[in-house]
């Protein structure tokens, strides 16, 4: 050992290279400039309803690809804008390069972005699109969310032909539509249900829609509740809503009516959010959901993210996803088959 330690000395001595190039290494490791060498990449996935499981979908997925590629996710919510602002301090002390974000209101997209460039990270949006001051999207920012017209569209189209199935006549029918017009992922959404009702012909005065005070199922029963007591006279239902709690809000409400599975036709967005529903013993008014791409949303965004940090790969601009409708029948088959199949176990 004292004999190595004299050849280490000697070498020192003898060779000012090696000097330099040991000091270098030490300078290096102390100023922290040789952190990139030892420190994984660090990717934010920001949520702004984490009890929704329709969001915990969105970060399994995100730590799926966190895996794969060997960077550190960190999750956090953001339920309101105060904290949305917060979080990305909390971020950028973390050393976090980039993050992916469901913002709680996007009004608060130009603020965000702001402080995004003077922290050096990079923004992606997913869901529910930034807008600037006067209501138009902030395009420039990269933005994942889903197909709302159409999956819309599917829900009416696929409500008709329930009621046509149970040979209810329409004139004899009522629509609740709960709306959030706060976003217009949402709004389109149920926008997309009601044209389709009223092109496959069903009567448009028999359309009623019931806005939510809160985007929650407590919110949509309230608003389920309002309109039921306006329209008591209406004694079969169709149901759409902007996601599954919108519409299991308004199921409940129909229940609380004495108006059950036979009464009631109801079908849901998100797919991940109604599992306890789909799988009761007996069947209630909730027929189904369109199952939307979690994986993508989660998984999809969170690598891009990673890419553009550490590779460079600016991510597109504009992204949508399309849904499938599942049943208290196949739902546990189609999760399985989307990568979903510990929902259902
Ligand atoms: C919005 C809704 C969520 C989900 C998502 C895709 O953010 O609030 O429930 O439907 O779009």
């Amino acid at each position: 050992m004292a004999r190595k330690e004299q050849i280490m000395k000697r070498m020192f001595k003898a060779n000012p290279l090696v000097r330099i190039a040991g000091l270098a290494i030490v300078l290096l490791l102390l100023t922290g400039c040789g952190k990139g060498l030892v420190e994984k990449v660090k990717i934010g996935f920001v949520v702004k309803q984490p009890e929704e499981p329709w969001f915990q979908r969105e970060w399994k997925f995100a730590e799926q690809a966190a895996r794969k590629y060997g960077f550190e996710l960190v999750k956090l919510e953001a339920r309101d804008s105060e904290r949305a602002l917060a979080v990305i301090d909390t971020m950028a002390i973390q050393g976090v390069k980039g993050f992916v974000i469901c913002t709680p209101d996007v009004r608060l997209g130009p603020q965000i972005v702001a402080k995004t460039q003077q922290k050096g990270m990079k923004v992606i949006s997913v869901d529910d699109q930034f807008v600037k001051p006067d209501g138009t999207f902030m395009t420039d920012v990269p933005y994942l969310g889903i197909a709302a017209r159409k999956i819309g569209e599917d829900v009416g189209t696929e409500l008709f032909k329930e009621m046509q199935k149970r040979g209810w006549k329409p004139e004899e029918t009522g629509a609740c539509v709960i709306t959030w017009n706060e976003l217009d992922t949402t709004r389109e959404r149920t926008e997309g249900a009601i044209d389709s009702l009223t092109k496959a012909g069903f009567p448009k005065e028999r359309i009623f829609t019931a806005p939510q005070k809160t985007s929650d199922l407590e919110g949509a029963f309230n608003a389920g509740n309002i309109l039921l007591t306006q329209q008591s006279q209406i004694k079969r239902w169709l149901i759409a809503g902007m996601n599954d709690s919108a519409v299991l809000g308004a199921v409940r409400a129909m229940e609380s009516k004495g108006l059950g599975a036979d009464a009631v036709i109801g079908i849901g967005i998100n797919g991940t959010d109604c599992i306890g529903e789909l799988a009761k013993p007996n069947p209630t008014g909730f027929l189904g959901s369109m199952l939307l791409q979690s994986r993508i949303h989660g998984f999809v965004t969170a690598e891009m993210m990673y890419k553009w940090v550490a590779e460079g790969v600016e991510p597109p601009k504009d992204t949508r996803t399309t849904g499938i409708l599942i049943t208290r029948e196949d739902f546990k088959q189609v999760l399985t088959d989307q990568g979903l199949g510990d929902l259902v176990k």
